[in-house]
């Protein structure tokens, strides 16, 4: 059986992984996740005509959104969970479609494959799924546009997740999902339509952000700036990585008084900035960096570790017993705590016993980190930042949110952090940060040069920040503001924030380290034409472009 995936940025030669993932991931998970999207594809061919009946199974929408997710770059490489999740998905669509026909529904007799393929077996599946993946689409540009589309689906369905988790729902997000990938089936689409999509999907990636953003304040409180602690100290840890509040407040809870200290990796230290966090004081700090880096700092932690979304890496056996996923997330071998079960919070209880065995983690690092500027927070300093740039004591901002990754070329980021003009500032969200949010770059007049807002998804806060600044200065055009936008990206969470941003009026973002494999040349053209995207060349000729010198 052969594979084939280009969905994140480290795509093999940066055309597509054929063999095996440079993730990690297999050829049997690799094309067990194409045959669950495809299980999908054909549900939601029924939800949308579900809809027009006025029936919306919330249960089945959660599925898709969990499935979409659990596809999504370094989330899970467990066979047997998307062999589950395929029967599972089989199971659902038969009982929409019946529900369909007893509301009065006519199933058309020409469906696409996947609204009628059935079968049970795990060998009948991996036939099915060598089939049904990617290069199905013949059309190289038609393929370019669904991926893309498909990936934005990915990428707003894994917030949408989250804000559901917090019990924040918008049944139109949901909507937009299915209709999404059932269009994808459609071979009547032409190149336009699906370019129409794309630029909808945006839409809602802007929603999605927004509902995810009000979920995470409502609950957590507004991010205030905050000093985070990166040294340890020397009680036994837990490592909680991922994106994940909610795992992340029930093992506070569940940790208090047990003498064991809480730390986050990866995306989880934005955890750090909302006020309900701040009162548990076994609540230490962050311990390492981005994802990529977790053979190593999930070794020295020395105890156990938690994985609630994406990024995971395949696991060291120096480390693999003392890992846990949860959700989403999976790995053959690796203990996986379960769902909630309905008004209780899941149960940690197993991490907790093996982290009172384990010694405390070793020092890699001393010191601070600053972050915590979300929307409110700059808009609390809105007048000094304006004060600033109209004084030219701040001539300029750069927006270098996104992913960080492992290849070398992103050393870029690093360089390009250490070489902007001191009178710029960086606006940044995501693990795209690590790169440079250890470097020191100093402030300017009180405001740090390096503004984190949080995680991938806060992205939505720094557009909020643009615009409120395009209102302040009364400027018609998002653009004509003295804002450039860097992005790094990797994963499909980064497809859905760029469509957002897109949506939003920002032009000329560049993109990098390397543009995406699964844009077609064509497609290509249509988003540099449109919206003036663009990739990296060297720091010194991109800060020119930037600067407009
Ligand atoms: Fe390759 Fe990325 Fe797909 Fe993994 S997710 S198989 S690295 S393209
Ligand atoms: Fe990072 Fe995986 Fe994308 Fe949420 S943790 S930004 S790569």
């Amino acid at each position: 059986m052969s594979m084939f995936c280009y969905q994140c940025q480290e795509t093999s030669k940066g055309t597509g992984c054929t063999l095996r993932g440079v993730c990690g991931k297999t050829e049997n998970v690799a094309n067990l996740q194409d045959l669950l999207i495809f299980v999908l594809k054909g549900i939601s061919i029924y939800a949308v005509q579900a809809r027009e009946l006025g029936i919306i199974r919330q249960d089945i929408d959660k599925f898709i959104m969990e499935g979409l997710f659990a596809t999504i770059t370094n989330a899970n490489f467990d066979k047997d969970r998307f062999v589950e999740m395929v029967r599972e998905g089989l199971k659902l669509r038969e009982e929409l479609k019946q529900e369909i026909v007893k509301a009065g529904g006519v199933i058309p007799a020409q469906l696409h494959d996947s609204a009628t393929w059935t079968a049970d077996s795990v060998e009948v599946f991996e036939q099915k799924a060598a089939q049904v993946g990617v290069l199905a689409t013949e059309n190289e540009d038609i393929r370019s546009l669904r991926e893309l589309l498909t990936y934005g689906l990915k990428g707003m369905a894994a917030y949408a997740e989250h804000a559901f988790t917090l019990g924040y729902n918008d049944p139109s997000i949901f909507g937009f999902i299915v209709k999404g990938l059932a269009a994808v089936t459609n071979d009547n689409l032409s190149v336009d339509e699906l370019v129409g999509l794309v630029l909808e999907a945006g839409k809602y990636g802007v929603d999605v952000m927004a509902l995810l953003d009000k979920a995470n304040t409502s609950t957590y409180g507004s991010p205030e700036v905050t000093k985070v602690n990166i040294g340890v100290r020397h009680n036994p840890g837990i490592l909680v990585s991922g994106h994940d509040l909610k795992d992340l407040e029930e093992i506070l809870i569940q940790t208090e008084g047990t003498g064991i200290d809480i730390y986050t990796h990866g995306e989880m230290l934005p955890a750090h900035y909302y006020p309900a966090f701040k009162k548990y004081a076994h609540f230490a700090g962050n311990y390492g960096n981005a994802w990529w880096k977790q053979d190593k700092e999930f070794d020295s932690f020395n105890g156990p570790i938690l994985l609630t979304t994406n990024c995971l890496v395949p696991p060291k056996d120096s480390y693999k017993d003392r890992l846990f996923t949860t959700s989403v997330v999976g790995y053959e071998g690796v203990k996986h705590i379960s769902a909630r079960e309905e008004g209780q919070a899941k149960d940690f209880s197993a991490i907790i016993e093996l982290a009172k065995k384990c010694p405390a983690p070793t020092e890699i690092e001393t010191g601070e980190i600053v972050g915590g500027f979300a929307h409110d927070q700059i808009f609390a300093v809105a007048d000094k930042i304006v004060d600033a740039v109209k004084s030219g004591a701040i001539k300029h901002f750069f927006v270098m949110a996104g992913c960080d990754g492992r290849m070398k070329s992103r050393e870029y980021y690093a360089d390009f952090a250490q070489a902007i003009p001191q009178d710029t500032v960086i606006l940044t969200a995501g693990c795209a940060k690590y790169k440079y949010n250890k470097l020191n770059l100093g402030d300017i007049g009180g405001i740090p040069r390096v503004i984190d807002a949080g995680q991938c998804n806060d992205s939505y806060s720094l557009a909020v920040t643009a615009l409120k600044l395009k209102e302040i200065f009364g400027l018609d055009d998002v653009n004509e503001l003295p804002i450039s936008y860097n992005i790094a990206w990797y994963e499909q969470k980064a497809v859905i924030v760029l469509l957002a941003l897109l949506y939003l009026g920002v032009k000329n973002i560049h993109l990098g380290p390397t543009l995406p494999g699964f844009l077609s040349a064509n497609v290509a053209n249509v988003l540099v034409k449109n919206f003036g995207i663009a990739g990296i060349t060297n720091v010194e000729d991109d800060l020119k472009i930037f600067l407009g010198e």
